[in-house]
């Protein structure tokens, strides 16, 4: 039987089990990729395996999320990534060199490879055939010392894009097309296997857009074939070596194929604040935008900022517009200034931001109070921006340009101009002077690494209770993200030292939480936290599960739990567990005393676990389903714990 892209890659990579979907497999990791702001953590708990060099191929360590320097913390941060790259020979992406995912795309991604990737976004190296998977920062810690990762063997749904795409809709209307009909729901564990004639167009960083917001759908990962286009995009970067062709066998089997006739896509957007609240532009109606900004991994690459330079050229930005540019990365800055597009871009009124995460992380050019803010972007996440009543809409770049110029929501094809067509450079300019390449030949085991103050040890958990006593000290809703459970934005600074980001734990939904979490965990019991639909979505961030570990969470139980952050809370030595009948969550209360007696050899014999609500004088039922590796970790009391003993 033939064989889908996926499964030869991951067929290729296999250390453990059988590609079984659903059941546990183990793959060998080639490269890995880490940003600032969960990199930090990454290279301690990394640091703490004690092996001299990484064991992989290539690992890059990028810093482009914490670049705002406000107080001493980030820069302290990007010493330290500096120098424990040195160390253990790590490529190390400058700040100012760009976004991970761009540079990645750009200067290290090859076919064929694993990439494991400490940001939820790591899939967008599928758009180069390789199978990039988002995880925490602990499992990418493990890979790049050798270790296999281990993942659900995915399901594989092909999507077919068949047929040409109109002037004026791009790649970003594709991945909207995709979350409208997938939803941010209930896609764990898939694959989303890209093929069909419509791929023939589409240049490798347009591919790169519809793969960065598969991560909205919860999928595993994204991949698109290896093919003409790829080598030609590669080819450009000077890396035409690196190209191999890698393509699903006409027999391969999906669990599931769907067909997008690209001629019938229209300009659509993400409405607040979830990216599959997506409608057509043209249904929106009458609404006035404060601000637009245009860039993060998603879209900013040359052919995105020259097709916006393009439609601006000769126009001025809307006096009610505030109008801002992230170009992904330094190359792409260099050749739009080299071809002209900048100049066009600074004549509209364009504010040049440096080329890192910056608005989208909501670490600077957060909205005015109730602002309606367009952005190229990907996550639409309530209080995101940094203005928690503002109002979010995800667009393309052609529809964020149209709203540019007329200052109000506009679907570009009523621009009344002729859609701009870009031609991208055969070659690209290149300057890799923000990469600092290791010498892997020298010893480097005398170098010191740089600690500034805020750096903390990683914090380790005590082994796995007996019986779980605790305290359900928050009940929350369906589609919490991670962005709700601990934000980023101007919190990020404490990413490297967990006492004080803990602080903030739960701040958007409760601010009395970090208090009364810490109470109880003083007070020598446990806190669970109860959780509706799709609990942990988003971004890959560890401190969604070490802040709470910190804080003496034992247990979260929630209707469904997705991939990364359920793999975290394992990882930190917490149960995630599923209501077996929904109707308990509804009969579970804030303030609720629960308990688990015997918990350990309960875990270890069944999949079913009774709880106790010994406030309300009844029993009720949960599950897991964690392997037989998942439970070791978690009655250690974390991985780290278990690499020690
Ligand atoms: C995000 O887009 O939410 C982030 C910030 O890139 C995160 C990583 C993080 O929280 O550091 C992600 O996507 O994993
Ligand atoms: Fe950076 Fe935004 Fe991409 Fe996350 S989604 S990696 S914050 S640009």
């Amino acid at each position: 039987m033939g064989k889908t892209i996926s499964e030869k890659i991951i067929a290729a990579h296999l250390v453990s089990g059988k590609f079984m979907p659903g059941e546990e497999i183990g793959t060998r990791i080639d490269q890995t990729l880490t940003q600032d702001a969960t990199g930090t953590m990454a290279y301690l708990q990394f640091e703490s395996l004690n092996i001299p060099k990484v064991m992989t191929e290539l690992s890059v360590s990028y810093i482009d999320h914490n670049t705002t320097q406000i107080g001493f913390e980030n820069a302290d941060d990007h010493r330290y990534l500096q120098t424990v790259a040195q160390r253990y020979g790590i490529y190390l992406s400058r700040a100012g060199n760009g976004i991970c995912h761009q540079i990645h795309l750009e200067r290290f991604g090859k076919p064929g490879k694993t990439l494991l990737g400490s940001d939820s976004h790591t899939p967008t190296g599928g758009a180069l055939g390789m199978i990039a998977i988002g995880a925490g920062g602990l499992d990418v810690a493990l890979a790049m010392a050798g270790e296999p990762f281990y993942f659900a063997c995915p399901r594989i749904i092909r999507i077919n894009l068949v047929g040409k795409l109109p002037p004026w809709i791009s790649a970003k209307d594709i991945v909207l097309k995709i979350l409208q009909t997938f939803t941010t729901k209930g896609n764990h564990g898939y694959i989303f296997e890209f093929g069909g004639d419509g791929l023939s167009i589409l240049s490798v960083p347009e591919r790169a857009t519809i793969a960065n917001m598969g991560a909205e759908c919860g999928v595993t990962t994204s991949v698109f074939p290896s093919d003409e286009m790829t080598r030609i995009f590669l080819k450009s970067q000077k890396r035409e070596d690196d190209w191999r062709e890698i393509k699903a066998d006409p027999d391969a089997r999906y669990e599931r194929t769907l067909d997008i006739d690209l001629a019938e896509l229209v300009p659509l957007t993400a409405r607040p604040h979830s990216p599959d609240n997506v409608c057509a532009v043209r249904d929106i109606g009458e609404i006035e935008v404060d601000q637009v900004c245009i860039g993060s991994c998603t879209n900013s690459s040359y052919k995105d900022l020259a097709t916006v330079a393009k439609i601006l050229r000769g126009k001025v930005v809307h006096p009610g517009v505030s109008f801002v540019v992230a170009p992904g990365s330094q190359q792409v800055l260099e050749n739009l200034a080299k071809d002209g597009y900048l100049s066009d871009l600074l004549h509209s009124g364009a504010r040049i931001m440096e080329s890192a995460c910056g608005f989208c992380i909501g670490n600077s050019q957060s909205p005015r109070t109730k602002g309606i803010s367009l952005r190229t972007s990907n996550r639409n996440f309530l209080g995101r921006s940094g203005t928690i009543d503002a109002e979010v809409y995800l667009v393309s770049p052609e529809t964020a340009a149209a709203a540019v110029i007329t200052g109000r929501f506009t679907d570009p094809r009523d621009l009344g101009i002729d859609h701009p067509e870009v031609t991208i450079p055969e070659e690209f300019h290149i300057n890799d002077s923000l990469i600092v390449t290791p010498d892997k030949t020298k010893d480097s085991s005398s170098i010191d690494v740089y600690r500034g103050p805020n750096i903390g040890p990683p914090p380790r958990n005590d082994p796995f209770p007996e019986t779980i006593g605790g305290i359900v000290t928050i009940k929350v809703g369906d589609k919490i993200t991670t962005d709700h459970i601990i934000p980023a934005g101007e919190r990020m600074k404490y990413r490297s030292n967990i006492p004080k980001y803990s602080e903030y734990f739960f701040e958007l939904l409760d601010s009395t939480f970090y208090k009364r979490a810490k109470k109880v965990k003083d007070e020598g019991k446990h806190n669970i936290i109860i959780a509706g639909h799709s609990y942990g979505q988003g971004s890959s961030r560890e401190h969604a599960a070490l802040c709470p570990m910190y804080l003496g969470v034992k247990m979260v139980m929630a209707k469904s739990i997705e991939r990364i952050h359920s793999a975290n809370l394992i990882n930190f030595g917490i149960l995630p567990v599923i209501f077996n009948d929904e109707e308990d969550y509804e009969k579970t209360s804030p303030g609720d005393i629960l308990e688990i007696p015997d918990v350990r050899r309960v875990l270890i014999e069944k999949e079913e676990i009774s709880v106790r609500n010994v406030s309300r004088d009844r029993s009720f039922k949960v599950s897991h389903n964690l392997s037989a590796r998942q439970k070791n970790i978690l009655l250690a009391g974390g991985a780290l714990n278990l690499k020690f003993t």
